[in-house]
């Protein structure tokens, strides 16, 4: 059995997963989710036991990878996971009780086309599916894209020498380029492009390359008309249509989990008072995200907290702030990642009281700047000032100690586009930052694995705590229900409750209305706090001819559960 240690095309995405349902017929299931522009599959995966009902009604947390699609390590994590789980649950009770108790699906890759990618000659790294679309509104489409210079094999950078470049070489490590600051008399020297050449002739290199839709800026929380790979409109796109509608048609989705670009897990995000539209992490919620991100940074082995980050229209974004439900989103790797994991090891590794200690408290850092959203086709952005040049020092480092093909070393060119001017092609290889060495990939599966089964623990639970009854003579009781969540998180999030997507939880008496002399045939109850929490239900019924009644508990993100309730007084022994 394979342990994550790999990048999957998608032909053998689909292979291992249905090997995977093959060899675990009662627990896994496979289904086609949709297909992408480039008619690519995605894959949709579930694993639980019981029938298609007990699945429905269950809790269950969804888990997607690879919806911007460059990001290859989270699908090899998702698919190392859910082999984990089938594997172990023949010899672990644990796992095997919690996939008795609770339904995971998942997609390992929303965005097939930009991973595809990844396997195309030459490597050029996108993160976007295959629709055809203008980027530069000429009138023209994917007219411009890269091409391999040097025959690498790889579309990496160009630098070209030009006083009217907005880049020097950073004094610090001439492979890098930071950029000119005008205010200090630093007069530029570079320009920085993609590999390639002005096919159309507009004086902008690649401009418009193949494809499409950044399906992780197509989502309807806090989507942006026109931006750049975002889409028409929103959910416009097959993968996001769909993944959407799925959603939609499981409310029984408690908790969700994507690796992306969002990061709300290495950083506690910002929480405010809840404002309509919402733009920050209800406040009541809040204890949930830094609990949870404190877990995430144990299971990765981070001793510190990192910058965190989110974008326009993402997946995560809108689960939470519109269909109420924990949201939870991080960066499969990062380059920033790399070398705090590195450092956090060598830590542990000089003193070895620290990995006792576990994580420092959770405080946001001010001194890392967050890192920009990275573009599919990726550009320097010639407003803003260059704030990263110390971590991309750092990582340059890492990749030189731990993988020193991430970075293509210079090499001058003649390029037709600039005679007479000194020409460089090489930096940073495609997926260099999106991705970590293969070699690293099974160690960082394992990490969040971890991570995934322990969320997958604490999604809320809900069982009848007690049954009171007291009789009251003439065939009247007395009936007091106790629900109970014994799961960690809560029945609706305080978001749930406010964006009115988790439906109440529903208490109903299988019993006629007119046997029902007080409280109602059914009851609808507010969340129920997770780690105990409870809530009392009571009625007084008639029921004269009866043993016992049957009552049903129905909580959307909490489980189903049914009892009987045996119509003899409790309160004498
Ligand atoms: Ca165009
Ligand atoms: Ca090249
Ligand atoms: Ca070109
Ligand atoms: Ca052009």
């Amino acid at each position: 059995m394979a342990t994550g240690g790999e990048y999957l095309s998608n032909p053998v995405l689909g292979t291992r997963l249905q090997s995977l349902v093959n060899q675990n017929p009662e627990l896994a299931r496979v289904s086609r989710l949709t297909q992408s522009p480039g008619s690519n599959e995605v894959w949709l995966v579930e694993l639980g036991q019981g029938t298609e009902t007990d699945r429905a009604s269950r809790p269950a947390l969804l888990v997607v990878a690879g919806i911007e699609g460059n990001d290859l390590a989270g699908t090899a994590s998702v698919v190392a996971w859910l082999e984990q789980l089938c594997q172990e649950q023949s010899t672990n009770d644990t796992i095997r009780k919690l996939l008795q108790r609770v339904t995971i699906y998942a997609l390992p890759r929303v965005n097939p086309d930009a991973a595809e990618a990844f396997f195309a000659k030459p490597k050029a790294e996108s993160a976007v599916n295959s629709r055809p679309v203008d980027d530069d509104r000429d009138g023209l489409i994917d007219e411009d894209g890269p091409e391999d210079l040097n025959g690498d094999g790889l579309i990496t950078w160009m630098r070209v020498n030009d006083p009217e470049g907005e880049y020097i070489l950073d004094p610090a490590e001439p492979r890098l380029l930071v950029r000119a600051d005008r205010a200090k008399g630093q007069a530029g020297a570079w320009r920085l492009l993609t590999e390639g050449r002005d096919n159309d002739g507009d004086m902008a290199w690649n401009e418009d390359g193949p494809g499409g839709v950044n399906l992780n800026r197509n989502f309807p929380y806090n989507y942006r008309f026109f931006a750049p790979e975002a889409g028409r409109y929103q959910v416009c796109e097959p993968e996001t249509r769909a993944l959407a509608d799925f959603v939609v048609k499981h409310p029984n989705i408690a908790a969700a989990f994507s690796f992306g670009i969002a990061d709300n897990l290495t950083q506690t995000p910002k929480a405010e008072p809840p404002k309509r539209p919402p733009v920050a992490l209800h406040e009541q919620d809040a204890d949930y995200y830094r609990e949870l991100g404190k877990a995430w940074r144990l299971a990765l082995g981070l001793t510190k907290e990192l910058s965190g980050q989110t974008a326009p229209g993402t997946f995560s974004d809108w689960m939470y702030f519109h269909r109420g439900r924990l949201s939870l989103a991080a960066r499969a790797w990062s380059p920033a990642l790399a070398v705090a994991m590195a450092q956090s090891q060598t830590n542990t590794a000089s003193t070895t009281n620290d990995s006792a200690a576990g994580p420092s408290p959770a405080l946001p850092s001010a001194s890392e700047p967050a890192p920009k959203p990275k573009a599919s086709r990726p550009a320097p952005e010639p407003d803003k000032p260059d704030t990263a040049s110390e971590e991309e020092r750092a990582f340059l480092k890492w990749a030189d100690a731990h993988a020193p093909e991430l970075f293509v070393q210079w090499q001058p060119i003649q390029h037709p586009d600039f005679p007479g001017q000194r020409v460089e092609v090489g930096g940073w290889a495609p997926f260099a930052k999106t991705n970590p060495p293969e070699k690293l990939l099974a160690d960082l599966a394992k990490r969040h694995a971890k991570f995934l089964t322990d969320l997958a623990s604490r999604l809320p639970q809900i069982e009848i705590g007690s049954i009171k009854v007291k009789d009251l003579r003439d065939g009247v009781f007395d009936v007091t229900l106790t629900i109970r969540n014994t799961g960690y998180l809560p029945t609706a999030l305080a978001q749930g409750e406010f964006s009115q997507q988790v439906p109440p939880t529903r208490v109903t008496l299988l019993l006629d209305d007119k046997a029902i002399l007080a409280g109602t045939k059914r009851v609808m109850l507010g969340p129920i706090a997770g780690s105990g929490g409870s809530k009392e239900v009571r009625w007084v019924i008639l029921a004269p001819d009866r043993q016992r009644v049957e009552v049903e508990v129905v909580s959307a993100l909490g489980g189903t559960v049914r009892a009987h309730i045996e119509l003899k007084d409790t309160s004498q022994p």
